[in-house]
């Protein structure tokens, strides 16, 4: 552990480095499946892997792939890759959705943002492609089967749009019912501080590319936790963490050095936020963000709003069918990162 960063914000600690409410928060069991649009190198779908695979309170029961931050062959080649790559092949992968439900590929989406719509073949990940395979099951399959099975016990973290979530719930209304808690990296709400959209002026990247996925799972009734853009830019991955991280010589800290250490070098004031690391430890330990019961829902017309992610502490006209959720707008960035730093140096096997 950094220890600037153990020392910042820790108050009253045990000799094991933990505060009194973190040893309360954290041990208990996460059945969860993470739901993500992965891509190398490994920025915040990556380290939110990394930090689930390296959390024990969580058992992941599976990991399934969506189009997003670029398009399905790349997730899944370079999602395989990176379990290889932290020793974690015992993690099965499930393929999912090429393509939103109905999001059209327009000019805007070709010029502005992503490639989720593209159909190149994945470029090799850094040591060429795994040999770890993808399971036959489609992912939406396999969610609403792993739900059915253990209804009230299945979790589901969404870091990418939310398409696959939405067609198992279209093709299975059960799996609405069965979900014990789904954590979403998703949205902006204008009505906090800090809600402006990163994909449009006011629509966040995960919802735009698939507003209808974000409607109907939004409006679905399973409970949900949001961490929105509101949250992420309270965040940064500072130097001296990921200097940290990379000392742990670990096999993803070589991976995480090789693909950001470069902008760290190019530039003195490289910061990024941190989305769906914030949503993955927010799992591990709520009580690390603040959380406000809000209705919230998506504009999924076709016109300037789309994809916009709109919040109101009581439904408004147009809005009758939105569902309340807790909705993250800040957080202990001290303990944050302190766990962060912790579960990506950590070298942790297969069951234990
Ligand atoms: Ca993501």
């Amino acid at each position: 552990m950094c220890a600037a960063l153990a020392a910042a914000g820790a108050a009253e600690r045990s000799p094991d480095g933990s505060a009194p409410q973190e040893r309360e928060s954290l041990g208990r069991a996460h059945r969860i499946i993470v739901d993500t649009d992965f891509a190398l190198p490994p920025q915040d779908d990556g380290l939110a892997l990394a930090f689930a695979l390296n959390s024990p309170e969580l058992e992941i029961v599976g990991v399934t792939t969506v189009a997003g931050n670029y398009n399905l062959p790349r997730a899944n080649a370079d999602l395989l890759r990176m379990l290889e790559i932290a020793g974690r092949t015992d993690v099965r992968v499930y393929a999912g959705a090429r393509r939103p439900l109905a999001h059209p590929v327009d000019e805007y989406a070709r010029t502005h943002y992503g490639r989720w719509w593209s159909d190149d073949p994945a470029p090799a990940p850094p040591g060429g492609f795994a040999t770890l395979a993808l399971q036959s099951e489609p992912a939406a399959d396999f969610i609403a089967r792993t739900v059915a099975a253990a209804p009230g016990e299945i979790e589901i973290l969404a870091i990418g749009p939310l398409t696959n979530i939405a067609a198992a719930i279209q093709n299975q209304p059960a799996v609405a019912r069965g979900v014990k808690r789904l954590t979403i990296m998703g949205g902006a709400i204008a009505a906090l501080p800090d809600g402006a959209g990163n994909a449009t002026p006011n629509a966040e990247f995960n919802f735009w590319v698939d507003p209808e996925a974000a409607r109907i799972v939004l409006r679905s009734g399973i409970p949900i936790t949001l961490s929105p853009l509101n949250v992420s830019r309270k965040t940064a991955l500072e130097r001296s963490a990921y200097a940290a991280i990379v000392a742990s010589r670990t096999p993803v800290a070589e991976l995480v050095e090789s693909q950001m250490g470069p902008r760290y070098a190019r530039d003195a004031n490289f910061r990024p936020h941190m989305y769906d690391e914030v949503a993955a430890a927010s799992v591990v330990d709520p009580t690390l963000v603040r959380t406000r019961r809000m209705f919230v829902d998506v504009d999924d017309h076709h016109g300037i709003g789309y994809g916009t992610s709109i919040g109101g502490d009581a439904q408004w006209p147009g809005a009758e069918a939105a569902r309340a959720v807790d909705v993250q707008y800040d957080i202990d960035n001290a303990r944050f990162m302190r766990l962060f730093v912790e579960r990506l140096s950590s070298r942790r096997r297969p069951g234990r």
